[in-house]
């Protein structure tokens, strides 16, 4: 077959919703761009265990602190996930994390903003996590199987994390001032960061394009940020929460919340480095990468040493 011929009917099986299997044949370019998209998910997982870990201490209640570290533990478990299901691609951990500390890769800009009260937990729950939920639900029919099947696995996983996230707002709400005020002024800090995350808008995005045609995003940015604004408001006002727009306002006809244009600008200096604690989370781990060398190297001796002795029992 030409390379024609092999890349229409590589296109026949994605139009047929079939999907696309490690030891397929697939275009170079559709390898790279869910490298690039799946390796940068895991690494957001990873380093999105950072500004939770920062309260892991100081919970205010045994029940609270139980449930922040499983749910730290459950990002962690997302990032195995995805890095495995990106070495499916032929890439290996190693180069993915080198991509990561080099600067080459990127991860997802909210978690470059600090964790400032515990209320922020609560926020990073079910903002972060309800974000996330919205774009990983699309992303579980994405055209590659081991993409596709890790997200199933996720979203079970995030649902309860956007819950736990919700619960710390609604209790802070029915508590004192204090609490009230210290809710809405995590509100006020995570709204815009949480509606960046599903990216540039549709006019400015480098790889929609292509990446819908080849069923790696299922849904653009644009459509997935505004399902998000529907749901959350509601659940916002549901609490007593205030939305931090002056400008927001239910359109009718469309059935949609309007909210205002975000700063792009500020988007574009997170994602290139520039943003509140990029160098604080990068510089974090990288230092404890780098601690936990002897670590791997112990666990990759004792798995060779078990292999040595299962070939000479055999
Ligand atoms: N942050 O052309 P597009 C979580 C970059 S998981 C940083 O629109 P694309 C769980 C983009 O990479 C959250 N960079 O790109 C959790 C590209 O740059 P590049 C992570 C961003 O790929 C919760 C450039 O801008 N989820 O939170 C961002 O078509 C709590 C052009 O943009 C995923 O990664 C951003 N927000 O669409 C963990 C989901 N947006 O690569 C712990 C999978 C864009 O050319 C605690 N990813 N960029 O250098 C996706 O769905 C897509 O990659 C998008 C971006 C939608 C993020």
């Amino acid at each position: 077959m030409t390379e024609e011929q092999k890349l229409e009917q590589f296109q026949a099986r994605i139009d047929a919703e079939e999907k696309i299997e490690p030891k397929d044949w697939m275009p170079e370019e559709y390898r790279k761009a869910l490298i690039r998209q799946m390796s940068q998910h895991a690494h957001s997982e990873v380093i999105g265990m950072q500004p939770e870990g920062n309260w892991a201490l100081r919970a205010p209640t045994l029940r609270a602190k139980k449930i922040l570290l499983a749910k730290i533990q459950d990002e962690g478990g997302h990032g195995l996930y995805l890095y495995s299901a990106t070495e499916t691609l032929g890439i290996d951990r190693d180069t993915m994390i080198e991509q990561l500390h080099e600067g080459k890769a990127k991860y997802s800009s909210v978690f470059n903003y600090p964790t400032l009260n515990w209320a922020d937990i609560g926020a990073i729950g079910w903002l972060v996590d309800g974000a996330a939920i919205v774009n990983q639900i699309s992303l579980q029919r994405t055209s590659f199987g081991s993409y596709s099947r890790a997200m199933i696995r996720i979203c079970k996983e995030e649902s309860f994390h956007q819950r736990q996230g919700y619960e710390i707002m609604t209790t802070m709400m029915n508590g004192t001032p204090e609490q009230k005020e210290m809710a809405q002024d995590a509100m006020n800090r995570w709204w815009a960061p949480a509606l960046m995350m599903f990216g540039p808008p549709d006019n400015d995005s480098a790889h929609s394009k292509q990446s819908l045609k080849w069923k790696i995003k299922r849904e653009s940015n644009d459509v997935l940020r505004q399902r998000f604004i529907d749901k959350t408001i509601d659940q916002a006002h549901f609490i007593g929460l205030e939305i931090p727009d002056k400008n927001i306002r239910f359109n009718k006809e469309t059935e949609h919340w309007e909210t205002s244009p975000l700063d792009w600008n500020e988007f574009k200096q997170v994602i290139n480095g520039n943003g509140p604690c990029n160098h604080q989370r990068l510089n974090h781990h990288i230092k404890y990468h780098n601690e936990g060398n002897w670590v791997r190297e112990a666990a990759l001796a004792f798995a060779e040493n078990e292999m040595k002795l299962e070939t000479t029992t055999n």
